[in-house]
């Protein structure tokens, strides 16, 4: 189903003009109101009466996790704190966590769409969805929820953790749809057959993942295990949270409300576009935040886009899977090497788990990369020349895959920590 087909289906011609129309009232707004961007706007000559068509916004200054941190807690904010009715934060795994407000206004438009993404995956009023995304200052919990209460669906604000609960609340209350971390989703899937759960006893339908980085063998792996249709939803709290992408049922790539966010993808290094479809880092505008709009963000993602029409009738332009972050970009010995390229490898290997992490050391002068794989008992448990065996085929294909050699080392199942959020896949052990 189509949440509001009045704009998600709308021709390029009427979605351009709407964006140019809040693209010009965004960029008023933030000059009046964010000394932040007044002094970059002034810096650069521009008045915001020289943006005249989309093409203009590349002579808008870039915006940076930096600058925002520059401003915590609320510098970046475009309206007083009386206008504010929820704050969340970003992780802030590297320093200072982002604080992001919402209006009244912004929390509307926000459950409506999140409403979409979850229309887009399966969710009608009928269903029963669990939401096992932590609630508190990340955006997932929270902000699913009320998305998932705009379409009218019954909604289990379970929160993450206590994956045996989860289990027992599934079964006794009929879940439909589970909403999670894709890493979260597995530890689920493992833990219902550890309990001997027949998972066609169970109700599950839909599961729409997101919030960090999977493989379609992931993806592939979830819905054997659960029995559901999974989709993948992308967000950022700086942006907003859930709600900016989503996939609709063909399962080809997330669709981008894009009459609420204008979409950018450059090369993070000239900074210029790259070439339409290129895979390059996602660079996001809000088009209709009140309280804490975004000129040219740069996100750090790197996807690329999909311009070809979608049989599902929506007209918004799609994103591909996040195939990982510039800063999660490991430099290896010299070559680029992303998290999801292994993972990518690990899953077509028999006998693997798809539990992994990825080490990175310095030894004497040169980088080492060790990848930590979970196996099955029998293997972990059987001869070592079939040990070694799997261990030359992994370094084989990773090596193929990376153009780098890599230690490979088996550790037994359930050795690896287990993620009720975001998954930890890198550990870089040295020191820049
Ligand atoms: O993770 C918002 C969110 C919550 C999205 C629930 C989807 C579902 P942050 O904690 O600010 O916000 O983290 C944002 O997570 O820049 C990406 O690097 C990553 N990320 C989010 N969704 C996906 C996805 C939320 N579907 C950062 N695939 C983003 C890959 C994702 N990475």
């Amino acid at each position: 189903m189509i949440w509001e087909p009045e704009y998600e289906t709308l021709s390029r011609e009427e979605l351009e003009q709407l964006q140019l129309e809040r693209l010009q009232s965004t960029v008023n707004r933030v000059y009046m109101n964010v000394p932040f961007y007044r002094r970059k706007f002034d810096e650069l000559g521009i008045d915001p009466e020289d943006i005249k068509s989309l093409d203009d916004l590349k002579r808008l200054p870039f915006t940076t996790k930096e600058d925002m941190r520059e401003n915590y807690p609320y510098g970046m904010f475009a309206v007083p704190l009386r206008e504010i009715v929820r704050i969340h934060a970003s992780s802030g795994t590297t320093g200072m966590p982002t604080v992001v407000g919402y209006t009244k206004g912004d929390l509307k438009t926000w459950s409506n769409l999140v409403a979409r993404i979850l229309a887009a995956g399966g969710v009608t009023k009928d269903d029963v969805i669990q939401i096992s995304f932590g609630y508190g200052l990340f955006t997932g919990g929270f902000g699913i929820h009320y998305g998932a209460e705009r379409i009218g669906a019954s909604v289990i604000p379970i929160s993450s953790g206590n994956t045996r609960r989860q289990i027992k609340i599934m079964q006794d209350f009929r879940t439909t749809t589970l909403v999670c971390t894709p890493s979260y989703a597995l530890v689920i899937a493992d833990t219902i057959y550890e309990m001997g759960i027949n998972v066609n006893s169970l109700s599950l339908k839909y599961g729409l993942f997101g919030a960090e980085p999977w493989s379609e063998a992931m993806r592939q792996e979830i819905q054997e295990k659960l029995k559901i249709i999974a989709t993948d939803n992308y967000g950022l709290s700086e942006v907003m949270g859930p709600g900016v992408a989503g996939e609709c049922l063909k399962q080809n790539g997330l669709h981008i409300n894009e009459d609420h966010f204008l979409v950018e993808v450059i090369d993070p290094e000239t900074l210029e576009p790259v070439k339409p479809g290129d895979v390059g880092e996602l660079v996001i505008t809000t088009l209709t935040k009140e309280a804490f709009p975004v000129i040219r963000f740069r996100t750090r993602d790197l996807t690329r886009l999909i311009t070809e029409p979608c049989e599902c009738g929506r007209t918004f332009v799609r994103m591909s899977r996040v195939m990982g972050r510039t800063d999660d970009m490991l430099i290896v010995k010299g070559v680029n090497v992303f998290p999801s390229q292994i993972e990518a490898v690990l899953f077509e290997i028999e006998g693997t788990e798809p539990h992994y992490q990825i080490v990175v050391e310095r030894k004497g002068r040169l980088d080492e990369i060790t990848v930590l794989v979970e196996v099955s008992e029998e293997i972990f448990f059987d001869e070592m020349k079939k040990q070694q065996e799997l261990i030359d085929t992994i370094k084989k294909r990773l090596s193929a895959e990376l153009g780098i050699s890599v230690e490979v080392k088996l550790v037994e199942k359930k050795t690896l920590e287990r993620s009720e959020g975001k998954a930890k896949r890198v550990i870089d052990k040295r020191r820049f």
